[in-house]
This record gives C-alpha cells, sequence and structure tokens, in this order.
C-alpha cells in the first residue's frame, strides 16, 4: 500500500458531494436548486478534487443530484465580470477540465436532464458517458449572447465534429439521448434512474485494468491520434512495447494461456 492510500478524498464545497466505494470515487453535482448550474466555488472544487484524489482510487464515476446532470455556466456570476477576469475566468474552467480529462484515474458520467452549456462541457471532458434516456444537449450560448468557454471550442468538434456544433450554437437546437448516443455525445443510453448503477459498473471494469494500460488510453491514444501518422505509429510502438513490459501485462497474458482468464465473449 502507498503511504497516500489512506488518505481521505478532499475537502469540497457544498455543491460537491464525494464518497468512496472501494477503488471508485463517487462525485456528484449537488446544487440541484439551481440545476447543478457551475458556479465558481463548483468549479474550483471540481479541479481539486481530480488533482487530488487519494492513490487508492482507481476511477470515478461522476453524476448530478435532482432532476438535470447540469444547467452549465453559473449566468448569475457572469454578469459581474469584465474581459479580463472573464479570461481568466474560462481558464480555470480549462484546468479544471483538463484535470478530469489528462488527470490520473478514468471517469464515467452518468448523464440525465439538461446536460447543456458547460455541463455538456463537463461531459465532454470525461472520457465514458452513460446517458439516461431523459438526457439532452445543448450549446444556448448562441442564443444568450456568448461564448462556450470550458474547452467545448477543443473537445466537441472532435466528438461531434465542427459543423454540428457550429449548427448546435447558431439555432440553439437539442438532442435527445438517443441522437447524441448516435452522435458519441454519450456511449450508453440507459433507462431514467439506472444510470448510476450502471456507471458504477462501467467504472468498476475500467477499475479492474492495469493502471498503466489506463494512462496509455487516457494520455496516449488522444495524443497520437493527433499526432502525424509517422509520428504516432512510433508513439504506439514505444506504449505497446512499455504496456507489454510490465510484469503484471505478463501475468494476465500468462493467466489467459493458462486458461484462467475470462475469454472475449459478447456481451
Ligand atoms: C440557474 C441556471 C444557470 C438554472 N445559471 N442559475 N445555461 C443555460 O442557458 C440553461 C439555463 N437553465 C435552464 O434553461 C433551465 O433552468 C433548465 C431547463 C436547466 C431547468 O429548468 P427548470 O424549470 O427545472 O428550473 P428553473 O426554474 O429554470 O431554475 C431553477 C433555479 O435555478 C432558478 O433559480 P431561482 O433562484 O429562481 O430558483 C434558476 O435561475 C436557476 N438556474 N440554470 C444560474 N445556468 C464556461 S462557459 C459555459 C457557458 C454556458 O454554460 S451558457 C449555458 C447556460
Amino acid at each position: 500500500m502507498s503511504p497516500t492510500a489512506a488518505r481521505p478524498l478532499p475537502d469540497l464545497p457544498p455543491s460537491l458531494h464525494a464518497e468512496r466505494q472501494g477503488a471508485l470515487a463517487l462525485l456528484r453535482l449537488a446544487r440541484p436548486q439551481k440545476r447543478n448550474a457551475l458556479d465558481d466555488a463548483t468549479v474550483l472544487g471540481i479541479e481539486t478534487f481530480f488533482n487530488d484524489l487519494p492513490d487508492d482510487v482507481k476511477a470515478v464515476v461522476l453524476s448530478g443530484e435532482g432532476e438535470h446532470f447540469s444547467a452549465g455556466l453559473d449566468l448569475s456570476e457572469l454578469t459581474r465580470r469584465d474581459i479580463t477576469e472573464s479570461i481568466a475566468h474560462s481558464r480555470m474552467w480549462h484546468r479544471a477540465f483538463e484535470a478530469i480529462e489528462f488527470g490520473r484515474v478514468p471517469v464515467v458520467s452518468v448523464l440525465h436532464g439538461a446536460v447543456v452549456g458547460g455541463g455538456l462541457e463537463l461531459a465532454a471532458a470525461t472520457h465514458v458517458r452513460v446517458a439516461e434516456r431523459t438526457a439532452y444537449y445543448a450549446l444556448p450560448e448562441g442564443t444568450r449572447g456568448i461564448y462556450v468557454g470550458g474547452g467545448a471550442s477543443v473537445r466537441l468538434p472532435r466528438l461531434i465534429g465542427t459543423s454540428r456544433m457550429m449548427e448546435m450554437m447558431l439555432t440553439g437546437r437539442t438532442y435527445d439521448a438517443e441522437e447524441g448516443r448516435g452522435l458519441g455525445l454519450s456511449h450508453y443510453v440507459v433507462e431514467p434512474g439506472a444510470g448510476l448503477a450502471k456507471g458504477i459498473e462501467l467504472a468498476q471494469r475500467v477499475a479492474d485494468n492495469e493502471a498503466h494500460t489506463n494512462f496509455a488510453i487516457m494520455h496516449a491514444l488522444p495524443r497520437i491520434a493527433e499526432q502525424d501518422r509517422a509520428s504516432g505509429y512510433l508513439m504506439e510502438s514505444l506504449m505497446a512495447a512499455i504496456a507489454s513490459g510490465d510484469p503484471q501485462a505478463q501475468k494476465r497474458l500468462q493467466d489467459f494461456l493458462a486458461k484462467r482468464a475470462p475469454k472475449t465473449l459478447r456481451r
């Protein structure tokens, strides 16, 4: 056990609730009276949470309390900032969501109700997305006279394409849960109320992977995808050699060959 393994989860503002479940940490947006609108305290709390996770946390499940995952940026705070402060505010969101996307452990988000504006930006920073059938997606920034600031311009074109994001912002359209799955906004659609259990089941599977494999998937894969082909192939070979050279990988391979490991069957 590492010296920090028994460390508790970080202290969080009242708008966030966190608990441990075995190797998982469950983080919940807990401001349902404001539809989980993301104020500064919440975004800073998210950054702290992901930067200070105890070493024995292997995956995180992120969900929202109440009827909606998140109504996005807290619009009441926006009215008080000048341009310089707004830039700093957006950069703060970037830092917090980078702590998710390029953090230490994979994050499974459970989406329901409104997943809009900054709420969609938050979801897009997570690695696996489960949507309950009530989930819907929108980028209302266009209709509010503002622009995305939590990383959507970078992440969403990679998920759904620049043209589709452009159209979402121009017209304020919504996509429902099934449409969102078709576009890649979520990977699963489940019945209302079933999202958390599904998210925990998936996070448990992720947590059972070797840490070095999860590292490669989270950190090497997206970088390779943005590289030129020759550099990408080289990086892939290096990563593959590092991964398969790990003693735990060798043990897993031996277990399969000795018929001690499960087969890859359809499920
Ligand atoms: C809020 C926010 C918010 C609710 N900031 N306070 N996001 C949006 O443009 C979406 C704005 N929200 C909505 O359209 C609706 O609230 C919902 C469809 C999500 C939910 O509707 P409903 O009827 O369940 O709730 P409500 O009555 O609208 O809201 C309940 C309370 O939450 C109310 O406050 P109250 O004091 O009157 O009770 C609302 O004012 C408050 N509330 N959403 C502040 N977003 C880094 S850049 C990202 C840019 C963006 O995210 S822009 C998109 C902003």
